[in-house]
């Protein structure tokens, strides 16, 4: 699947640290640093509707920042990203407002593409949707069935009667592989059974072994869209479709496993789970996570229907840069409201900044310029504290010093906010 443009990322003088970046799989800062000057990124993307409200958004900017530390530390970045094109929620979304859930994925998707260009987030080297590659999961859960880390499940309302879900055996795994639960999230079982019933799974399925095994393969069902495999007509289960396609692409073990913390359990449990069980090695060094943005006191999300677009801010003439910095304004792990008066701050400082370094002067401006951007590289490379950055920035501006423009291309590398 194409991805969007690629922003121009200004080279600097010099070179940045290795970012550090918090761990929830051991709960410590973990230098970030790959293997042979390279490293391996897995962001789990969009299930392709209602998009691209700022909780997205605020996702995609903190992995896109770290990926703007990695090359400014003259690292070569491999950063796989998902689309989530066949789900439940998107075929009932696409059944409840009667368009073909395929033009709704595309549509959205579409959307989401000219959001991130807009946002300049550096896009994936490889976007890859589900409905690409069904084929290489369903072989992939075939390998799990004939290891014994998959079974059955008796499926009365499959299309075809020989037809079965397929789910993963939770014990069986953690008995016979490296993996088993909690190892990512580190989560009480009273936690997971909540999140696990609360984020797509289905605790009470009849003929489970473990009310926490998650599905690997829905067999076909009249009224939904499958693919014939070898492994019965059907669509993947969620969890697998990320663990394959970051093998596919990244190998059996990377750096950085990504996305929202509403993530952590189940999904990137039961990803890691899947891959280990594939591959036999650790998926992810690092398992990172952004906060939750709220709107109007909840989780901003689809099934609530809180939502701030980013393409409605957009139409109404906000400058996708005020966007960025009003999302940046904030801790990348911490979770926070949206708020016009933040939005407006953010196009309050903006104006500040881009009137500070539209005086450019050639004389005295490089001590000031350099210690600027070595406190940048500081403090955003532990742990990306982006608020910090924006301070230092702030007291910079507010200091009216000269400029030779190297601040606008600091700004614009390190913080993707072109002055
Ligand atoms: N397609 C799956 C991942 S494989 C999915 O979670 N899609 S999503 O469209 O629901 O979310 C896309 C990304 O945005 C995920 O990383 C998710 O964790 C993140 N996200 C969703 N809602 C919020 C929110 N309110 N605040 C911050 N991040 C969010
Ligand atoms: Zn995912």
């Amino acid at each position: 699947m194409h991805s969007w443009s690629r922003p121009v990322v200004p080279p600097l003088p010099g070179r940045g640290p290795v970012p550090r970046v918090f761990d929830d799989s051991t709960g410590a800062l973990v230098e970030a640093r790959g293997v042979d000057g390279r490293v391996g990124i897995y962001v789990c993307g969009i299930t392709p509707y209602d998009a691209t409200h700022l909780g997205h958004a605020s996702t995609y900017l903190a992995f896109d920042g770290l990926q703007r530390l990695w090359i400014d530390a003259g690292l070569e970045v491999d950063y796989v990203q998902n689309i989530t094109d066949v789900d439940d929620p998107l075929l009932e979304r696409a059944s409840a407002t009667g368009v073909d859930w395929r033009e709704l994925a595309a549509s959205q998707v579409e959307l989401f593409r000219t959001d991130m260009a807009a946002l300049r987030v550096i896009p994936p080297r490889d976007y890859v949707a589900v409905t690409e590659v069904v084929e290489p999961i369903a072989d992939a859960v075939g390998r799990l069935v004939d290891d014994g880390l998959g079974y059955t499940v008796d499926t009365p309302d499959a299309l075809d009667a020989s037809g079965h879900d397929i789910y993963f055996d939770i014990a069986a795994a953690a008995e016979r592989t490296d993996w088993h639960l909690g190892i990512e999230s580190r989560l009480d079982p009273a936690t997971m059974a909540e999140f696990f019933a609360a984020r797509g799974g289905d605790p009470d399925r009849a003929g489970k072994r473990n009310r926490l095994d998650p599905l690997l393969w829905r067999a076909a069902r009249a009224g939904e869209p499958s693919w014939p495999s070898a492994i019965g007509d059907g669509r993947p289960g969620w969890h697998i479709e990320c663990s394959v396609i970051a093998l596919d692409a990244l190998g059996p073990h990377f750096c950085v496993q990504g996305g929202g913390s509403d993530l952590v359990f189940p999904h990137h449990e039961f990803s890691a789970a899947h891959a280990t069980a594939l591959t036999g090695e650790r998926f992810a060094d690092v398992h990172a996570h952004a906060g939750m943005v709220a709107y109007q006191g909840e989780k901003m999300s689809k099934s609530l229907g809180n939502l701030v677009l980013v393409s409605a801010l957009r139409a109404s003439g906000v400058d996708p840069a005020a966007i960025r910095l009003a999302v940046l304004a904030h801790h990348y792990r911490d979770d926070w409201e949206w708020t016009e008066r933040g939005l407006d701050e953010a196009i309050t400082r903006l104006e500040r900044w881009r009137s500070a370094v539209a005086r450019p002067s050639a004389s005295g401006a490089e001590g000031d310029e350099d210690a600027l951007l070595a406190e940048l590289r500081r403090v955003l490379s532990s742990d990306l504290d982006t608020p910090a950055a924006i301070a230092a920035i702030d007291a910079w501006v507010a200091g009216s010093h000269p400029t030779s423009g190297l601040v606008a291309r600091v700004v614009d590398a390190l913080l993707g906010v072109q002055l």
